[in-house]
């Protein structure tokens, strides 16, 4: 692939968009090739969490790529979202956590694709935004649904209205970003993160994801039916035969994933 690696750290993998020049804005090539990548990782069991970064110190992603957009007709324009938003949503309904690790500018569908990560870590430097409606647009990979989710309906409307940047510390304030750290410090932050997460019961990692998300979208009384369910597929796997053992006889405990 030309714009995105994988890397691997134990049961980590690490997911970098590398278009530095253009400050790693996703035109259709880095789209396709992202959702290639994830599509990689998805039936890898060895995999326990995944971190989504970008390449370079000014940028995790600018935006969609604005030469593209410019040339949008309005079927264009359609295909294009539709695009984004799949290989988006395989990134939110992915089985394992993954975390943006956010190095610097988060703009437009750059903010969009962090919102699809299950979390995101700033670096001091990070900015976050929509600037889309200064551009006579929307956000289109997802934002317009996603943001009010993640930080309440008031403050995605100022952001989506406004088109202002914000920073990492007023991002962590609104609960935009998990956490804050020195820009040096971020890739070592997120991975001792993901590990953390990568060292829990790998199917109850997935399950959570999925009760979490399933309720976004469904009433509480199916949710909590749901999350029964699914509490007591739990019990079926040795998984959580190994994790409560190893409690009570006060070790640590190996997960196998089944
Ligand atoms: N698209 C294309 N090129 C970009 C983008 C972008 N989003 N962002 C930066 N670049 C390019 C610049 O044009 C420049 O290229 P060149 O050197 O060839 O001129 C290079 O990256 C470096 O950028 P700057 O020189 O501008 O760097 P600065 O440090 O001066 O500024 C900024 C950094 C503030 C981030 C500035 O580059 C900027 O404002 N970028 C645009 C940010 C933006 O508006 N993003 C939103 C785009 S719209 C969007 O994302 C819509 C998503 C939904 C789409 C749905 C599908 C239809």
């Amino acid at each position: 692939m030309s714009y995105v690696g994988i890397t691997r750290d134990g049961r980590v993998a690490t997911i970098t968009i590398d278009r530095q020049k253009k400050l790693n804005a996703l035109n259709p090539e880095v789209i396709d090739e992202l959702g290639q990548a994830f599509e990689t990782l998805r039936s890898d069991e060895d995999i326990g969490a995944v971190i989504l970064t970008g390449a370079g110190e000014k940028a995790f992603v600018a935006g969609a790529d604005i030469g593209v957009l410019a040339t949008m007709d309005p079927m264009s324009g359609v295909s294009v979202s539709r695009q984004g938003q799949e290989v988006f949503r395989s990134i939110e309904t992915f089985p394992r956590p993954v975390i943006a690790a956010v190095g610097g500018y988060a703009l437009g569908g750059g903010c969009e694709l962090a919102l699809a990560c299950h979390l995101r870590v700033a670096s001091e430097n990070a900015r976050f935004g929509l600037p889309e409606v200064g551009l006579g647009i929307i956000p289109g990979y997802g934002g317009t649904v996603r943001l009010a989710r993640i930080v309440g309906l008031g403050r995605a409307l100022e952001l989506t209205l406004t088109g202002e940047m914000i920073t990492a510390e007023r991002a962590a304030e609104i609960g935009l970003a998990n956490a804050v750290v020195p820009r040096e410090q971020l890739m070592e932050h997120t991975l001792k993160m993901a590990s953390k997460i990568a060292s829990n019961a790998p199917v109850a990692l997935s399950l959570a994801l999925e009760s979490v998300y399933q309720a976004l979208d469904s009433s509480t009384a199916e949710s909590m039916r749901f999350e029964s369910s699914l509490f007591g597929l739990l019990a079926s796997t040795s998984d959580m035969k190994e994790g409560m053992q190893a409690f009570i006889e006060k070790r640590k405990a190996e997960f196998t994933g089944s």
